[in-house]
């Protein structure tokens, strides 16, 4: 489908409002040794409703009783034991794995178990549920684990780079067509969907599309120089490539590996599917802008997806799809919830 087509395919009015995602913590302060947690999800069906009213069946790892899209994030130390109680209640099995280490559990169909691991080494992972080529991530079934370095609470890892403020943005994609499948046929019906008969209509940051994205977990703020850790998740069945304005970012982490010098400066960053990549918004005052950006000029930036269908709802909807604003020279009327859990402690 060409560009003018494709823009021109959506034809819903821009209403509605976006299920946001709860970032339910399951615990953590710096520490010099391990602690044993524990969290209640469940694996769930229901409606999230889109940026533009159509209200999508999807799976979701909740800690509630209700959907969670994404599912709950998961904040513990390096080295913790986690025990995750997941009660399945779909007719379907799920899976639960951690991305790029060898945690993986499985529950069957309506039933329930506990499992324990080892918290990896810190960072941040996707979990997720890998069946059926991706088609049960791309329903719902994602979340993000982060993992935070041994009693330490401004950076990523131990000789990482600090930061004043911490964010999660969970990519995803939404294909209503295969949540009618699945609400029409069953929950089971998941097993039968062709991956390449995918045709995203919703492109969403912690579950939100733009303008929903003006939400306190998902719109980064800060006074110059505060700079900020964003941990980029890419739970969604397609390429992205987050363009940051007024910034370039410096890549701390790709997939796990961990950059401690020489981090390459980016203004895109490219993430294909299951990519996790950790980078820093310095805050800096840009130097090209003009007029010239002083420390008490409020600054307004986007950062847009470059995928160009990303940034559309509902097969047209411009600019409704991922889309996060970046504020510079003030400071959030709220933390983030994963930074509050850094503020908050002793
Ligand atoms: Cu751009």
């Amino acid at each position: 489908m060409d560009r003018r087509k494709f823009l021109g395919a959506g034809a819903a009015v821009s209403a509605g409002f976006a299920v946001a995602g709860p970032m339910g913590l399951l615990s953590w302060s710096p520490r010099a040794h391990a602690a044993n947690l524990s969290v209640s999800l469940a694996a769930r069906r229901g409606n999230v409703a889109m940026i533009d009213g159509t209200n999508a069946f999807m799976f979701s790892f909740s800690h509630t009783s209700g959907m969670s899209f994404p599912g709950t994030t998961l904040v513990c130390q390096e080295g913790d034991s986690i025990t995750i109680n997941l009660s399945n209640t779909l007719n379907t099995r799920v899976a639960l794995k951690i991305g790029g280490t060898n945690i993986r559990e499985t529950v069957s169909a309506r039933s329930s178990r506990a499992f324990t691991f080892t918290a990896p080494a810190a960072g941040s992972y996707l979990y997720y549920d890998d069946q059926n080529n991706g088609v049960n991530r791309i329903m719902g079934l994602h979340g993000a684990l982060v993992v935070m370095p041994s009693g330490i609470k401004n950076r990523s890892f131990s000789n990482g780079p600090a930061f004043v403020r911490q964010y999660k943005w969970l990519l995803g994609n939404v294909d209503p067509a295969w949540g009618e499948i699945v609400r029409t046929q069953g929950d089971n019906a998941v097993t039968q969907i062709n991956p390449d008969s995918f045709q995203p209509r919703y492109f969403t940051i912690n579950g939100n599309a733009y303008d929903n994205t003006h939400e306190y977990n998902t719109e980064i703020m800060g006074h110059y120089n505060e700079a900020a850790l964003v941990r980029l998740l890419n739970a969604g069945g397609m390429v992205h490539s987050p363009h940051f304005h007024g910034n370039h970012v410096e890549i701390v982490s790709v997939n796990h590996q961990h950059f401690a010098s020489n981090r390459k400066k980016k203004d895109v960053v490219s993430m294909f599917p299951l990519d996790v990549r950790d980078v820093i918004v310095p805050f800096s005052p840009p130097p090209d802008a003009w007029p010239p950006v002083s420390a008490n000029r409020i600054q307004h930036f986007p950062m847009h997806c470059h995928a160009e269908m990303s940034q559309t709802a509902g097969g047209g909807l411009y600019p409704h799809g991922m889309h996060a604003p970046m504020v510079m020279g003030m400071a959030p009327p709220s933390e983030s919830d994963l930074n509050q859990s850094v503020a908050n402690l002793p």
